[in-house]
C-alpha cells in the first residue's frame, strides 16, 4: 500500500495483520530510539544500562526484554554451514533477521535473482566459472564461519560486515546500511578461507583470511606430492574488494587476528608438520603462530619485489623471511584473540590445556631479531582441556572455552603475567559448565577497544538434553551468560540450528539501517542502464519489450497490484522481469513468484529487482506476491500467458 493510500484509509501493515497502533507506534519509536543511539543518547557503552526497556531482578543485570520494546545489541551470528548470517536481539536473543549469503534463500530469492548472480558470480575465477557452467551457473552451499563488523579506531564504524567461506574459498561483503551482500570474491591460489579479522587501526583497510588447506601450487593435477602442498595468507581491500596481497607460508592457517596498532597480524597454525593425515598433522607437540609485518609487506609489494600469481602480489614468508616470525605454541592452537588492552593476544592451546598470552609490545623487538620467538610470550597458564577461543570484558579478565571440560573459564591477564614469572598466584577466578563443547565465545563490544563487560555468548556443539528431542539431529546451544559481576551467569539457553561458529555482539549505538532502499542504490544499476536503453522508466512504466526473442517485462508494484496484470510472451522466449516496489512505507515488501517456473523474489519498498528464465511452458502461469502486504494480498497478482511455439 502506498503512504497515499494508507492516508487515505487509515490503515498499515501492521492493523492488517492484527496487530494495534500501539504496536505500530512501537514500530515507528524503534526508529527513533535508534537515532537517538546514533547520536550518542542512551549510546554510553559504559554505563550500566541503556534505552533498552529490560526488567532487572535485584542484583541482576536485566536480560528480559518484554513485547515491544527493544534490544541493546545486534548480535551478528554466523550460520555455519548452512552459508548465511543472522542477526539476534541482545540480550533477548531473539532471531530478527536472516542474511543470506552463500546459501539460496526461497524467500528473498537470492542466488537466483539477476542481482544477486552477479554479485556471487563476478568475483569468482575464470575456472570456477567454468566448473559451474554445468553446475546452474553459481555456488549454492557456503560455510560461514567468522562475521567481522568493519573497524574505525579500533572500534565498530557500522559500514560493513565480512565473512568468510571456508567450503568454496570466498569472502563476502555485507552493506550494513541494507543488510544485504554487495560483493563476494574468491580468493586466488588456496583453499578453504576459515580465519578472517579485520584490520582495527586505523580503519578497515584490510580483511585477512587464512586459507587453512594445503594445496599444491598450482593445483593442476600435475604434481601432487604431498612435500609441496603449501598455503597463503591473504590481505583483502575491503573497499575494493580485491586481494591487495598474499604471504606464503611455512605450515597450514587457522585463525587470524589483527592488533590495534596497524603494525602486525598473527595466525595460528594446528599443521606445523605440513602433514595429510590426521597422524601427521598432530605429530608436533608443538606448533606455532606466524606473525606478519604488515609494514615490510607493504614495502616489499610497493618496490615491486613480489611475484605476481594468477594477478596477486605474493610474497614468501616462509620460516627466515623478513616478513614474518614464526611463535613456537603448544599444541594445535586454534582460536586467537587480541585483548581490547591493546597489548595481549591469546593464543589457544586447543590439544595443549594452555593458552599463550603475547605480548604485542615485543614484536618490533623481535623482528629486529633483539629478543627470540618465545621471548614475546609472557604468559601461559593452565586453564582446563581443549581451549578454543577467549573473549574479554575490558576490566583485564579472559574467558576461555574450554571444549573437552564443557565449561568456560574466567581468568585474570595480570595474574596470569605475575604466575608465568613465578609469583605463587592463582589466575583462575572461576568454571562455569556450559551445555555442551563450546567452540567460539564472544562478549559484548569485546573484539573493539570498547569492550563493556556485560554480556557473553557461548556457542555450544552439542545441545544434547536440554530441549525437546526433535529428532538425531539437533540444535546446537548459544548460552547467555551475565558477566557483569564477579561472577558468570548463565541466563539463557537459545537453540539454532547449524551452525553458529562465531558471533559479533555489537552495541545498536553503531549500526544504524536504511528501512527504505533508495531509487539510486547500485543494486540495481544494470536494472537502471537496461531500463534507459528500452526508453522504460523503472518508477512509472509497466511494459514489455521484445528484443528478437529476448522479452524484458518492466512493471511497478503498489500495494495490493501489479502494474501489469498480464503479460504475453512465446514459448523459448528469454524472459527477463524487472519489477520495483513503489511503496514507501516501513516494512512494505512484496514479492514476485511465478508458479511452477521455479522463480521467486522479493521486492522490498522502493527496491527493484529483476529475474530470467526461459519460458518453456506454453498455456497460462499466474505470478503472484508472496509477502504478505496487505488485505487483497491473496488477490495481489497475475497471468503469464506464454503462446506455443508453431502458432
Ligand atoms: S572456528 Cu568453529 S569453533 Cu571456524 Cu572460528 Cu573455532
Ligand atoms: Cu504485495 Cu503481498
Amino acid at each position: 500500500m502506498s503512504k497515499e493510500m494508507a492516508k487515505q484509509t487509515g490503515v498499515n501493515r501492521r492493523d492488517l495483520l492484527g496487530g494495534t497502533a500501539k504496536a505500530a507506534a512501537l514500530a515507528g519509536l524503534a526508529g527513533a530510539v535508534g537515532g537517538a543511539a546514533a547520536t550518542g543518547i542512551g549510546g554510553n557503552l559504559l554505563g550500566a544500562s541503556s534505552a533498552s526497556a529490560a526488567t532487572a531482578a535485584p542484583g541482576k543485570q536485566a536480560y528480559e526484554v518484554k513485547p515491544g520494546d527493544l534490544d541493546e545489541y545486534y548480535v551478528f551470528h554466523s550460520g555455519g554451514h548452512s552459508g548465511e548470517l543472522r542477526i539476534l536481539g541482545l540480550p533477548s536473543m531473539r532471531e530478527l533477521h536472516r542474511i543470506p549469503v552463500f546459501n539460496r534463500c526461497s524467500a528473498s530469492g537470492w542466488g537466483l535473482t539477476n542481482e544477486s548472480r552477479k554479485i556471487l558470480t563476478e568475483g569468482l575465477s575464470e575456472e570456477t566459472r567454468k566448473y559451474l557452467a554445468n553446475h546452474g551457473g553459481n555456488w549454492l552451499n557456503g560455510d560461514l564461519h567468522h562475521p567481522h563488523m568493519s573497524f574505525t579506531d579500533g572500534t565498530y564504524d557500522g559500514r560493513y560486515i565480512f565473512v568468510n567461506d571456508k567450503a568454496n574459498t570466498r569472502v563476502a561483503r555485507i552493506r550494513a546500511d541494507i543488510m544485504k551482500v554487495d560483493k563476494v570474491i574468491e580468493i586466488p591460489n588456496v583453499s578453504a578461507i576459515h580465519g578472517l579479522r579485520l584490520q582495527k587501526y586505523p580503519r578497515t583497510g584490510y580483511v585477512f583470511a587464512n586459507a587453512e588447506q594445503l594445496i599444491p601450487s598450482p593445483n593442476d593435477g600435475r604434481n601432487i606430492d604431498p612435500k609441496k602442498y603449501r598455503t597463503h595468507f591473504s590481505a583483502i581491500d575491503g573497499d575494493t574488494m580485491k586481494v591487495a596481497w598474499q604471504v606464503l607460508v611455512d605450515g597450514n592457517l587457522d585463525n587470524t587476528e589483527a592488533d590495534y596498532q596497524g603494525k602486525y597480524a598473527y595466525s595460528t597454525c594446528y599443521n606445523s608438520e605440513a602433514g595429510v593425515t590426521t597422524a601427521e598433522m598432530t605429530a608436533n607437540e608443538q606448533d606455532w603462530i606466524v606473525v606478519f609485518n604488515i609494514k615490510r609487506i607493504e614495502e616489499a609489494v610497493k618496490a615491486g619485489k613480489a611475484q605476481i600469481v594468477n594477478g596477486v602480489p605474493v610474497v614468501d614468508g616462509r620460516h627466515g623471511s623478513p616478513f614474518t616470525r614464526y611463535v613456537p605454541i603448544p599444541n594445535s592452537p586454534h582460536g586467537i584473540n587480541a585483548a581490547p588492552d591493546g597489548i595481549h593476544v591469546t593464543v589457544n592451546g586447543k590439544l595443549s590445556p594452555t593458552v599463550s598470552v603475547m605480548d604485542v609490545r615485543l614484536l618490533d623487538d623481535l623482528f629486529d631479531d633483539r629478543i627470540k620467538p618465545r621471548d614475546v610470550i609472557v604468559a601461559e597458564p593452565q586453564v582446563g582441556l581443549g581451549p578454543l577461543h577467549t573473549a574479554y570484558d575490558g576490566r583485564g579478565n579472559a574467558y576461555t572455552t574450554l571444549f573437552l571440560d564443557s565449561q568456560v573459564v574466567k581468568w585474570n591477564i595480570d595474574k596470569a603475567r605475575r604466575a608465568f614469572k613465578g609469583e605463587k598466584v592463582d589466575p583462575i577466578v572461576q568454571k562455569l559448565d556450559v551445555h555442551y563443547q563450546p567452540g567460539h565465545l564472544h562478549s559484548s563490544m569485546g573484539q573493539t577497544k570498547e569492550a563493556d563487560g556485560k554480556w557473553l555468548i557461548v556457542l555450544n556443539k552439542f545441545s544434547k538434553d536440554r530441549f525437546l528431542n526433535v529428532g538425531p539431529s539437533k540444535p546446537e546451544n548459544d548460552q547467555l551468560i551475565d558477566i557483569s559481576g564477579d561472577e558468570m551467569k548463565l541466563v539463557h539457553d537459545g537453540p539454532t540450528y547449524a551452525e553458529p561458529h562465531d558471533t559479533l555482539i555489537v552495541h545498536r549505538s553503531k549500526v544504524n539501517p536504511k528501512s527504505i532502499f533508495t531509487r539510486d542504490d547500485p543494486m540495481w544499476e544494470d536494472a537502471r542502464q537496461q531500463a534507459k536503453k528500452d526508453g522504460v522508466v523503472l518508477e512509472d512504466d509497466a511494459k514489455v519489450i521484445r528484443d528478437g526473442n529476448k522479452v524484458r517485462v518492466y512493471m511497478w508494484q503498489r500495494a495490493p497490484a501489479f502494474g501489469l496484470e498480464e503479460f504475453t510472451v512465446k514459448q523459448g522466449d528469454e524472459v527477463t522481469v524487472y519489477i520495483t516496489n513503489m511503496d514507501d512505507v516501513d516494512d512494505l515488501t512484496h514479492g514476485f513468484t511465478l508458479s511452477n517456473h521455479g522463480i521467486a523474489m522479493e521486492i522490498g519498498p522502493q527496491q527493484t529487482s529483476s529475474v530470467t528464465f526461459v519460458a518453456e511452458r506454453p498455456g497460462v502461469h499466474w505470478y503472484y506476491c508472496q509477502w504478505f502486504c496487505h488485505a487483497l494480498h491473496m488477490e495481489m497478482g497475475g497471468r503469464m500467458i506464454v503462446e506455443p511455439r508453431n502458432t
